[in-house]
């Protein structure tokens, strides 16, 4: 699986949603969340895309919201950089490059979990 992770901030005064993202190495990308489903969590395509609060930010991060490709067209190895347009609610859009990590945490976030992760 491969997900990416970013915070976006919005610095205007009203609120908007990235609402899709693109990118040239995936051919299908979805906002996801993540979902109590029978006691554990599961990814869902988001509804009404990832609000980002006016003058405040949203993080996309892991075993939270975040930006799912799917279909790669190419193998993404650590150390690649990725380029991703957002696409948001008011019409503006936003080019950046992602860097490739190894995520070798996946499988925890996946298990219902006593213990409050930390996050750095
Ligand atoms: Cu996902």
């Amino acid at each position: 699986m491969t997900a990416a992770f970013m915070s976006l901030t919005n610095p205007g005064k009203t609120d908007i949603s990235l609402t899709s993202a693109t990118s040239p190495v995936a051919g299908i990308m979805q906002l996801h969340e993540m979902a109590m489903k029978d006691g554990k969590m599961v990814m869902q395509e988001k509804a009404g895309g990832v609000k980002v609060p006016a003058g405040s930010h949203a993080h996309l991060a892991p075993s939270r919201d975040h930006v799912m490709l799917m279909g790669l067209k190419q193998a993404l190895k650590p150390g690649d950089e990725v380029p991703i347009t957002l696409r948001f609610s008011d019409g503006s859009s936003h080019d950046l490059t992602v860097p490739v990590k190894a995520f070798t945490e996946e499988e925890e976030h996946y298990q219902p979990s006593a213990t409050p992760s930390t996050t750095p």
